[in-house]
């Protein structure tokens, strides 16, 4: 492995600042509180911090709407704090990834703010302005210029009464869409980039980075069905035309010289793997790996709040998918849950309290042995679990708000939509890490801005690195494998028995050496024979990871959730 691949063997950890550590007592997380635990991440093993917006921002996205790109706010805590955390992870052998959030800005940015000032303001290019549509007054209903959905309900068009003109925004109104045709635009963003690789940061996850280049004529999209006349504006600004030329110049302009030492992870929803082959072949300088959509959109049929239960059949076939299309050429990144995603404990796995130990570490075992780099966030290094919200008012996160007021207008069951908005909302991720059995399970002395679990007396860190059996331990072991086992980085990767519809199994296959990945998605015992070829030929491999004790035969049935990799 070239030098400029290190992440090859590296594990990245989220953090959602908000919810990890509060130091000061507010009740939100803050820098000095993941300073505070760096102690914690270098136990687990982890080699990338990887840390949620911390910018000045009005936080109606939790920070991903950005107000001031090179300053922290003040929630947070301030840049001296985080100069103070990458020196201390970098101490520790940690590098520290931001979030690099450039598809939009806060409408209170000052980039914002001058540019709806007036129509010929210099920066009034810097954003998506369109007039009414044609025959229709401002404001008028169906006056928006198209007639795309925002990916937070209601248009994506916004109107600004001082012009009388919209302004496009994909996500929250708060959120405009910069407009990266404008070369001042991308000069800004790189400039900005530079000074934070200049402060000693080692890479950027870019939010939306496939959302950047816009068919620039901005037609109508096809009706939704249930919410017409909204339409789907997706073709037009997912990977659009200019896609890869911004990231190679980004490249360029930025990461010229010094991109071996750095990590940069492009989230893309609903790339596919042949564009996902281009943008992360190291020959063409875009990105190491991108954040894919397809295994968690599995379980969604119509849109996001209309969830089935995920078949496992469908699962194995994506990830394998993933990883066949880019063993070649490219790289994947390898992920369950992240700040966006319900708990994969709670989703792929079974957070029954019989099995929920044995399920987090079976679907540890599963990501962290495929070929890719594995991303733990917060709380999943515990099993942590989705939250029981009692009612609407739980729910803080504008997805879930804003769905929640459109569809009980639009006459939906309100208990329906409650029980969407426990199986999908994102405000599952956000509850506040589970440290220990103090109040607000030691997140903070305050009041906390989010509900803590209240499973957090079984699930907290503090129990867990006590107990050599628990969910943290197996992470770490997982963990320590990737360092020392080469056929975990590189082995080719085989899918074994793609019809079973609960026992998921794999080899992966390096230089002689040959690991054996076996995993029961169900709480029956699972007999193994018919899906490993040479089963016999395994007797007496050593069993190099298991998550249920005690030690059975290798080739004996998978209890329920007992997850086994085998070597040989
Ligand atoms: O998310 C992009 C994105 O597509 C999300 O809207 C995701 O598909 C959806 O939340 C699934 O429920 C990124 C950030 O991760 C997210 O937190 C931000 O809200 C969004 O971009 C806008 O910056």
């Amino acid at each position: 492995m070239t030098d400029d691949q290190w992440f090859q063997s590296a594990v990245v950890y989220q953090v959602y600042p908000r919810s990890f550590q509060d130091c000061d007592g507010d009740g939100i997380g803050d820098v000095p509180g993941i300073v505070s635990r760096l102690d914690y991440l270098q136990q687990l093993g982890i080699d990338v911090l990887w840390l949620s917006p911390i910018y000045t921002s009005p936080q109606d996205d939790n920070g991903y709407d950005i107000s001031d790109y090179q300053e922290i706010d003040p929630v947070f805590g301030t840049l001296v704090d985080v100069d103070e955390l990458i020196a201390k992870a970098h101490a520790r052998g940690i590098r520290i990834v931001m979030d690099l959030v450039v598809n939009h800005t806060s409408d209170e940015h000052p980039w914002f703010v001058e540019s709806r000032s007036s129509k010929d303001n210099p920066k009034r290019d810097w954003y998506w302005w369109r007039p009414p549509r044609d025959g229709h007054e401002a404001g008028q209903r169906g006056a928006e210029p198209t007639n795309c959905e925002s990916f937070f309900s209601g248009p994506t068009w916004e109107l600004d009464e001082a012009t009388g003109e919209y302004y496009l925004h994909l996500f929250s109104r708060k959120q405009p869409d910069l407009n990266w045709e404008n070369p001042e635009v991308r000069e800004a963003v790189y400039a900005m980039m530079r000074w934070w690789l200049d402060r000693g940061i080692d890479g950027f996850r870019m939010d939306v980075i496939n959302m950047i280049s816009k068919v620039t004529d901005l037609p109508d999209g096809q009706p939704i069905p249930g919410r017409a006349p909204l339409g789907n504006g997706h073709p037009f600004f997912l990977c659009g035309p200019r896609n890869h030329e911004f990231l190679q110049e980004m490249h360029r302009e930025v990461f010229e010289g010094r991109a071996d030492k750095l990590l940069t992870v492009g989230e893309m929803p609903g790339v596919t793997v042949e564009e996902a082959v281009l943008f992360t072949d190291p020959e063409r300088h875009e990105v190491d790996m991108v954040f894919q959509f397809e295994h968690v959109q599995l379980d969604v049929r119509e849109h996001k709040w209309d969830r089935v239960d995920v078949d496992l059949r469908d699962l194995k076939a994506s990830l394998a998918h993933w990883q066949n299309g880019l063993a070649e050429r490219g790289w994947n990144s390898l992920y369950w849950n992240n700040h966006d995603q319900p708990r994969a404990v709670s989703r792929f796995g079974s957070d029954d309290p019989a099995h929920r130990v044995a399920a987090a570490k079976l679907l540890g075992t599963v990501l962290h042995l495929h070929r890719g780099t594995p991303y733990v966030y917060q709380g999943e290094e515990l099993g942590m679990t989705n939250v029981p919200f009692a009612s609407a008012a739980d729910f803080l996160d504008i997805e879930s708000v804003n769905y929640h007021a459109a569809a009980v207008a639009a006459g939906e069951d309100p208990e329906v939509v409650l029980a969407n908005l426990r199986l999908g909302s994102r405000d599952n991720a956000r509850s506040p890490m589970q440290w220990d059995l103090t109040d607000h399970a030691g997140f903070t002395t305050g009041t906390p801005w989010a509900a803590v679990n209240p499973n957090y007396t079984d699930i907290n860190a503090a129990s867990a690195v006590a107990d050599q059996d628990s969910v943290f331990h197996h992470y770490r072991r997982l963990i320590a494998l990737r360092h020392d086992e080469p056929a975990v980085v590189h082995g080719t990767y085989q899918l074994l028995a793609p019809s079973h519809e609960t026992l998921y199994a794999f080899t992966r296959t390096h230089e002689g050496t040959e690991l054996l990945v076996l995993a029961n998605f169900s709480g029956d015992e699972v007999a193994i024979d018919d899906a490993v070829p040479d089963l016999a030929s395994w007797e007496g491999a050593p069993l190099l990871l298991g998550n249920l004790s005690p030690e059975v035969p290798t080739t004996a049935p998978l209890r329920g959730w007992e997850a086994r990799v085998l070597k040989r």
